[in-house]
């Protein structure tokens, strides 16, 4: 099990894609166990793409992320990260495959919709960035039976 840091950046939330695209991660079977809408402060934003600080689009994307709200999801499930970065699909919405979210909903390279962690560590990391200690709830879903095999006594 894994779970993975998800933000609906603000494109998404303003052109009310918000409940379409975590209708595509419920219906894939992945659980949302945290979420909160919320303004990315200056400094959230440094912190969170400061792998990219050298590059030319920085400036631009930290502009992006801070200018309105963004919906910040936790997002659990068997290979959660690898599950959810497909359904994402390539970075620019133009490349993207139909069938992937920024595929099905975006044409742009910047305006892409939504961000997810692209690895184990970076999802650690991202979750404690956005989340406080409690605000991310692992919780018993009903149904789960139907979505992993418990069969042999826990989920495969
Ligand atoms: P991804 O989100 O697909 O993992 P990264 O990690 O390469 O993409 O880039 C982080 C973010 O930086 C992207 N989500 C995108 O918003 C932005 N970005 C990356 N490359 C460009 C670019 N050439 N022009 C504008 N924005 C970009």
């Amino acid at each position: 099990m894994q779970t993975t840091l998800i933000i609906l950046k603000p494109d998404a939330v303003q052109r009310g894609l918000m409940g379409k695209i975590i209708a595509r991660f419920e219906d894939k079977g992945l659980q949302v166990v945290g979420a909160k809408l919320m303004m990315i402060s200056q400094e959230l934003a440094a912190t969170h793409y400061e792998a990219h600080k050298a590059r030319p689009f920085y400036a631009g994307l930290v502009r992006f992320m801070t200018s309105a709200p963004v919906l910040v999801l936790a997002l659990r499930g068997n290979n959660a990260i690898d599950v959810s970065r497909k359904m994402m699909g390539a970075t620019f919405g133009f490349k993207a495959e139909p069938g992937t979210i920024r595929g099905d909903y975006g044409v742009s390279a910047s305006y892409n919709l939504i961000h997810g962690s692209d690895s184990p560590e970076a999802a650690q990391r991202e979750i404690g960035l956005f989340f406080k200690a409690g605000e991310v709830i692992e919780y018993p879903r009903s149904g789960d039976q139907w979505i992993y095999d418990t069969s042999g006594g826990k989920p495969e």
